[in-house]
């Protein structure tokens, strides 16, 4: 049931810069390597951009496009076992990426893993 009070756009997000280290693809398990990444949520997409100018030049330079996340099918948890930063959470897709997304500052955090989980759960169930 849709919450009225809920606008449509909610399964959009500004940018901000959160740091993520992608630990697995296809399945196969990937060296951890932490990068600060432009964090952006369109169109029920997760958009993974080196920085945020890139997100301006990708709509003029081809060759600048963002790593897009499909997040129908992705499960979305916290862990505290993949990593001994705090307030990591985890993307796993239905393909076999693995990804994990960390800021210290919780409400930060808490933000963005409410709506890619919230963007996950409603495309699952459409
Ligand atoms: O899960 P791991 O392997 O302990 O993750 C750490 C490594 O990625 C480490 O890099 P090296 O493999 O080059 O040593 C990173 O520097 C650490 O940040 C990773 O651990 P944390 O707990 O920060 O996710």
């Amino acid at each position: 049931i849709p919450d009225p009070g809920q606008p449509q756009s909610q399964n959009s997000m500004k940018g901000e810069y959160l740091n993520k280290a992608k630990i697995a693809d296809g399945g196969k398990k990937l060296r951890k390597n932490w990068t600060s990444t432009w964090v952006v949520l369109e169109d029920n997409q997760l958009l993974f951009y080196k920085e945020s100018k890139q997100e301006a030049l990708s709509n003029l330079k081809p060759g600048c496009k963002p790593e897009k996340v499909d997040l129908c099918g992705a499960i979305v948890e916290w862990t505290t076992e993949k990593s001994s930063r705090k307030h990591v959470f985890q993307i796993t897709t239905s393909c076999g990426q693995e990804f994990l997304l960390q800021v210290d500052d919780y409400p930060t955090i808490c933000k963005w893993h409410d709506a890619i989980k919230n963007t996950a759960d409603i495309l699952s169930k459409t």
